[in-house]
């Protein structure tokens, strides 16, 4: 079961896509029902989707693209939030790109994980959008990251993330973090809102990663959840410490997919993400 979110573009209108365990994708319609936030009722828990609220739109996801549509974020995220060094290999390349490499093994070996600001929701770019890369930054890559989105302080689904990072400007000085990550376009992640439901094991999920550059692949890479060091359910107990988290609120998870060190980005070049079970998030990137 997966949730979309779009605007039919003949009427101008937002609406909710529903996708079922046979992949056909049906227009969802349950009165007061407006975003896939409304679909939670105050406990944290998903609302019954009845035959009754669904009209079939596609035979499957590409059909459905293929509509008057255009995709927007699958959840209405007030905020995102996001995890850092949580794969031994982010570890590893941050330290080879820093002068000041001794702080990324701290914060692996720590009990407290590096825990970052990303996005509000206006800074986030939908599934199929164009994300950035700074002008002033030299070396730039996309972070592919498991998602989650939280509902009165619990996991309620999942998403795939893209954390687009300056890998110049943090290696400069850790210090530059906010900068190397949050900027105009640094932030997309959906095209689908998947249930915690049906996901059966969130720290044993295939991730893929490709770019292509003139329809050429440039990269490709590949990583497995359970090789995160840190598991979801306790990187949200330290993000909730001291911290009052919206309902809806997205949380990336780390990066375990990292192009080697002579690879940027170009304007231009398409980003592939796909995660096993959630689909595949495309953007473009351009200079912002
Ligand atoms: O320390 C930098 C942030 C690391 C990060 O975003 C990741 O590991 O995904
Ligand atoms: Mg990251």
């Amino acid at each position: 079961m997966k949730f979309y979110q779009y605007i039919d573009t003949s009427v101008n209108k937002k609406l909710i896509a529903y996708e079922s365990v046979d992949n056909k994708i049906y227009k969802l319609d349950i009165s007061g029902v407006d975003n896939t936030l409304d679909l939670f009722d105050d406990n944290g828990e998903l609302l019954n989707i009845e035959e009754k609220n669904l009209k079939l739109l596609a035979q499957n996801y590409d059909e459905f693209l293929k509509l008057k549509i255009k995709l927007l974020p699958p959840v209405d995220s007030p905020e995102t939030w996001a995890f850092g060094v949580t794969y031994m290999d982010s570890m590893k390349e941050r330290q080879a790109e820093s002068d000041s490499p001794d702080v990324y093994d701290k914060v692996y070996n720590s009990d407290r994980p590096e825990s970052f600001f990303k996005a509000t929701y206006e800074r986030l770019v939908p599934p199929g959008g164009k994300v950035g890369i700074r002008g002033d930054s030299e070396w730039n890559v996309p972070e592919p990251e498991l998602t989650f989105f939280v509902c009165k302080n619990k996991i309620v689904g999942f998403t795939i993330g893209n954390d687009m990072s300056s890998r110049s400007i943090e290696g400069e000085n850790p210090l530059y973090l906010p900068q190397a990550k949050v900027y105009d376009k640094s932030a997309s992640f959906g095209p689908a809102f998947v249930p915690i439901q049906s996901i059966d094991n969130p720290q044993k999920l295939f991730v893929q990663m490709k770019i292509l550059r003139n329809d050429k692949e440039v990269f490709s890479g590949k990583c497995n959840t359970n090789q995160m060091k840190r598991n979801c359910d306790y990187l949200l107990s330290w993000l909730l410490r001291h911290n009052n988290i919206l309902d809806g609120t997205a949380v990336m998870t780390g990066t375990g997919i990292i192009p080697p060190p002579e690879f940027t980005l170009n304007p231009s070049d398409k980003i592939f993400i796909s995660i096993e079970n959630l689909g595949t998030l495309e953007n473009e990137v351009i200079i912002v």
